[in-house]
C-alpha cells in the first residue's frame, strides 16, 4: 500500500477535536441490544474441535469454547450449545478461575468450557455457542464437524 502524505490533515483533525459536542438526543448512541449505551456484546471464541473436524460415533470430542463480555463476569454469561441436528447440548459449567502462581486462586476474565462430548450422532453438525449479557445483547461463534462411520467422512 502507498502512503499519501496529508499536510492538511492534522489541521482537519484540530477542527473535528476542537467542535463541540452537540448530537441531538435522538443521536444517542444504542447499544448491541438496542438500548441507549455502549454496552458491548459478548465474545465467544469457538477453540476446539477444529472447523470441519471429522469423527467415528460415539468418539470423545474434545470441546474448548471461551466467552467473556465487557461487564458481566463471565460466568454470569447465559451460554448455551446448539447442535443443528441433536438440539441443545448439556455441557459442565465453565471455569471461570486458575491457580495463580504463588499457589492462590485467580479469577480470569473469560469463562472457558472444556469438556468431553461422545454423543452426537452420524451425520454434518453445526454448532452454534451462544453468549447473552445481563443487557440482552448476545455474542455466537460456530463450527461445523461431521461424524460418520470409522470416523472417514471422505
Ligand atoms: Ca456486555
Amino acid at each position: 500500500m502507498k502512503i499519501f502524505a496529508l499536510p492538511f490533515a492534522p489541521a482537519a483533525l484540530a477542527l473535528v477535536l476542537a467542535s463541540p459536542a452537540c448530537a441531538p438526543e435522538e443521536d444517542v448512541p444504542l447499544d448491541c441490544a438496542g438500548q441507549p449505551g455502549d454496552n458491548e456484546a459478548p465474545v465467544v471464541d469457538f477453540i476446539q474441535p477444529g472447523e470441519g473436524v471429522s469423527f467415528a460415533p460415539g468418539e470423545s470430542i474434545h470441546f474448548i469454547v471461551k466467552v467473556e463480555d465487557d461487564r458481566d463476569a463471565p460466568g454470569d454469561l447465559q451460554v448455551t450449545f446448539e447442535d443443528s441436528l441433536d438440539g441443545v447440548l448439556e455441557v459442565p459449567p465453565p471455569r471461570t478461575t486458575e491457580m495463580g502462581p504463588d499457589g492462590g486462586v485467580v479469577d480470569l476474565e473469560y469463562a472457558v468450557f472444556e469438556f468431553d462430548h461422545n454423543g452426537l450422532g452420524e451425520g454434518i453438525h453445526a454448532l452454534v455457542v451462544t453468549a447473552v449479557d445481563s443487557g440482552g445483547c448476545s455474542g455466537a461463534d460456530d463450527r461445523a464437524i461431521q461424524i460418520c462411520p470409522e470416523g472417514d467422512c471422505l
